[in-house]
């Protein structure tokens, strides 16, 4: 069976997915396509044979449409996941799930009422090989009980519509996801210190930042968000254990011996660093809908932790570094919880 998916949001991220979807990965392909920007939908769908529709709604509707991916902009996701989920159809949705809390329970709470598990949220991390490994290594007990991570998330550049709280809600928030899933553990507070700015970043930015998690189970986060680090795309992660550490590896990459030097590229943005993440996320997504399976990957109160998670970290950083409880619903029984 080929799963014929509709694709909302033809922009950075969908045309990327689109090229996967078509290219890449076997038994999809993509039929419709809707943006706001009419012609940028256009395009797409012409460089891949796709149909253009002219709303979310009406591409969710269609009969040449099995299942949907939602790549628009962040607050326009809740809306197009709801009606994809009031159509009985798979949809896999970028991240954030929602932009509000609110927004996300209204996602949780349809599902519910569904009765079976339609939503994905593309948190492409828990398909990258090396935090696979990590998670391995960590539910094996090989390094004994977890006690400390220290993690660094580093951009070279960002644009100048990037502001503070984004360093939470755009980029910090996957380290959440991974890290709630790697330590099968809770986020409970969140706290933001700001070290000296670089001088490298727009007035509006503070940059870097460190943010400081604790889990339920007294696990203590340290994460580096460093948006204008100028060198590269660096992902860095190391669990220390009662027995042991793990640590990432880096991206393999040849290492360079000349002139009396060694050197090893850095890769340059996410699209390089995680593309294995993101076609085993593909790959795994579309066999769990051409099986009529519920999807494996992160699902829709994974994308409501998050951002309640996040909210805590930029209510912090709000604050000039408060200390801020994470206030999160209990889990409900249909996602693995007791409530
Ligand atoms: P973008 O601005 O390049 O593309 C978004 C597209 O959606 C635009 O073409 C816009 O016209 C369209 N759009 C907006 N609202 C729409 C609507 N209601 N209906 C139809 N089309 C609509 O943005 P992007 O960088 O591609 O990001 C898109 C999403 O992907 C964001 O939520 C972002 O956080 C996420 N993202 C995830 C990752 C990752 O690492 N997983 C990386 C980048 C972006
Ligand atoms: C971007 O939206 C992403 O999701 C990338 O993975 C992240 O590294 C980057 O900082 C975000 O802006």
């Amino acid at each position: 069976m080929t799963v014929r998916v509709g694709v909302i949001g033809a922009g950075m991220i969908g045309q990327d997915h689109i090229r996967r979807l078509t290219e890449v990965v076997t038994g999809a392909s993509v039929t419709a396509v809707t943006d706001i920007d009419a012609g940028r939908a256009a395009q797409a769908a012409a460089r891949f044979g796709a149909t253009v529709l002219p709303t979310g709604a009406d591409l969710i509707d269609s009969p040449h449409v099995d299942a949907v991916l939602v790549t628009s902009w962040g607050p326009t996701h809740a809306e197009h996941v709801l009606n994809a989920v009031a159509a009985g159809k798979p949809v896999f949705c970028e991240k954030p799930l929602a932009t509000t809390a609110e927004d996300c329970l209204r996602v949780v709470e349809a599902e519910r009422a569904h009765g079976r598990r339609l939503v994905q949220v593309g948190f492409m991390r828990r398909f990258d090989p090396g935090y696979r490994q990590m998670k391995e290594v960590l539910a094996a007990g090989s390094i004994g009980t977890p006690l400390i991570v220290h993690c660094a998330h580093r951009n070279p550049t960002v644009p100048d519509a990037y502001h503070s709280a984004m360093a939470a809600q755009d980029t910090a928030v996957h380290e959440i996801d991974v890290l709630r899933w790697l330590l099968d553990d809770e986020i409970v507070s969140a706290q933001v210190v700001s070290p000296r700015a670089t001088s490298r970043r727009f007035e509006h930015l503070q940059d870097p930042q460190i943010m400081l998690f604790e889990t339920a189970n007294g696990v203590r986060i340290d994460l580096e968000v460093f948006v204008n680090c100028q060198y590269g795309y660096d992902i860095q992660c190391e669990t220390v254990g009662e027995e042991g550490l793990v640590r990432l590896p880096d991206p393999a990459a040849v290492g360079i011996r000349t002139r009396g030097r060694h050197s090893t590229a850095v890769p340059q943005d996410w699209k390089a660093r995680f593309a294995d993440a993101f076609d085993t996320e593909f790959r795994e997504w579309i066999a769990s809908v051409a099986a009529g399976a519920e999807p494996t990957g992160p699902s829709a109160w994974d994308g409501y932790a998050a951002t309640v998670i996040t909210d805590a970290t930029v209510q912090s950083l709000d604050s000039g570094g408060r200390l801020v409880t994470v206030d999160m619903k209990p889990r409900p029984a249909f996602y693995g919880g007791t409530a």
